[in-house]
């Protein structure tokens, strides 16, 4: 209320990054221009590409997920969540587009780069999120069935600066699913 007030955000909602040339919002220019100052971004435009319709591909998936938000009965809230991850519902289907993606990179990167991206970002962070028990009626018994992502998160969460990132989560207990091993058994 008080950055609302003192009109820090531009379009009235949070995120934000306050550079030295003035304010950005929206989450997805955030990504890219945070992307881009990390050199996670590729130069080659065919791959920037790729990572973008990554981007976009992703942001479907909210789109058929968001809803639930607003869904007031807890007992329907959760029925619907979990009939998204039924076999061929939205967001099964989303978790095997993303395994595709997985398993027909050369190296493992989501969006077939020749290094981590800023696609690798969002989809560790978008995914994995989800069932921190943070939302009601998902548990990790449901990522667990795709075995391709379980795989993607090894890598991710292990890379040095990340796995750093989440070795100290003491205020933020929701990021537990971001640590190496954190589906395993
Ligand atoms: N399209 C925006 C959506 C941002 C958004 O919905 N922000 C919420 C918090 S997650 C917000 O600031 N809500 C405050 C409000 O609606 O007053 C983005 O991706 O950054």
């Amino acid at each position: 209320m008080e950055l609302k007030q003192q009109d820090e955000l531009p379009w009235g909602l949070l995120p934000i990054i306050r550079t030295s040339q003035g304010t950005v919002a929206e989450s997805a220019a955030l990504l890219r221009y945070t992307g881009a100052l990390a050199g996670l971004e590729p130069e080659d435009l065919f791959l920037r590409a790729k990572v973008d319709e990554t981007l976009d591909l992703m942001r479907g998936w909210w789109g058929v997920f968001t809803p639930t938000f607003s869904i007031d009965k807890i007992e329907e809230k959760i029925s619907a969540r979990q009939k998204l991850f039924e076999e061929g519902e939205p967001m099964d289907m989303a978790m095997k587009q993303l395994s595709k993606m997985c398993s027909e990179s050369k190296l493992g990167w989501i969006a077939g780069t020749q290094s981590m991206s800023i696609a690798d970002v969002k989809a560790f962070t978008d995914t994995f999120m989800l069932f921190s028990g943070q939302f009601d009626g998902l548990d990790p018994s449901i990522i667990r069935k795709y075995p391709e992502l379980l795989i993607f998160h090894e890598k991710i969460s292990n890379i040095p600066e990340i796995k750093l990132y989440y070795s100290d989560i003491e205020d933020r207990k929701e990021h537990w699913v971001f640590q190496p091993g954190a589906f395993n058994n």
